[in-house]
């Protein structure tokens, strides 16, 4: 059993019990803003700047950050999105997380986390979310797709997580707009900034935005994604340990 299946089986179990529990609740200030709208505005490399408490790779990042704080200093020294870890199990967060970040940064946030059903895309629109993340490797194409058009007909945008060549097929399939190439492998944690350069060619349509995702700590990673055709990148680890957020941001 890979790390990936003991995620997704606790997973299920969440899913289950937020069946017999979630309640609606939608006091979200306003409709859901594209991030891929923002995006592509921009010339420059796009940050999604990633709230990440710990990880079952690293164990404790930065336990006892506070979301809220934490993430408006991102805001502040230029990220053009945040993303929120809200698994508890393997990576500590909460949608109370979620709720904290949305309440202090106008910048678009993401629900990062291990969505296999659709009670989890109400609950992210419910608190404040305006994209989530799917992850072609956690489930089939055909499920895929019908929580991809889901949370698009929600207003949401989906980053489409991608690792292998066979996944970068299902995202041309599904002409996914936004793509995210994880250089992380979520079965044995491994990562390799080279899958972003083999993966990058693989994305057939040009309006596609790439969006490189792990394992970053230097200007040279950033200007080597950069180099293979992505027009953002999501960091965590390096975000959460920086002991000078502003100077990682101008770098
Ligand atoms: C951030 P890093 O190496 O900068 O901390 O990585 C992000 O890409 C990583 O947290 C991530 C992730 C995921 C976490 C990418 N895909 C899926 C949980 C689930």
């Amino acid at each position: 059993m890979t790390i990936l299946d003991k995620i997704l089986a606790k997973k299920q179990q969440e899913i289950t019990e937020l069946k017999r529990s979630y309640q609606r609740h939608t006091n979200r200030k306003k409709s859901p803003v594209s991030l891929y709208r923002a995006f592509q505005q921009s010339e420059r490399m796009n940050i999604i700047a990633e709230f990440k408490r710990a990880s079952p790779s690293k164990g404790s990042i930065n336990i006892d950050a506070d979301p809220g704080i934490h993430t408006k200093m991102y805001e502040q020294f230029g990220a053009n999105a945040i993303s929120v870890l809200t698994d508890q199990p393997f990576f500590q967060g909460s949608m109370g997380d979620l709720q904290r970040v949305r309440q202090g940064v106008d910048i678009p946030v993401l629900n990062k986390d291990f969505i296999l059903d659709e009670i989890q895309i109400d609950r992210a629109l419910d608190y404040g979310a305006d994209v989530i993340l799917l992850i072609a490797a956690a489930m089939k194409p055909a499920r895929l797709e019908q929580l991809y058009r889901y949370a698009t007909e929600l207003g949401l945008d989906v980053l489409l997580e991608i690792h292998t060549e066979e996944e970068a097929t299902i995202a041309n399939d599904l002409n996914a707009n936004l793509v995210g190439i994880n250089n992380r492998d979520l079965k044995t944690f491994n990562v390799d900034l080279a899958t972003t350069e083999r993966l990058a060619e693989r994305i057939q349509n040009p309006a596609t935005l790439l969006i490189s995702e792990s394992g970053m700590k230097t200007t040279a990673d950033v200007e080597r994604v950069q180099r293979a055709g992505t027009r953002g990148i999501l960091v965590g680890e390096t975000m959460m340990q920086s002991s000078d957020l502003k100077q990682t941001f101008d770098e």
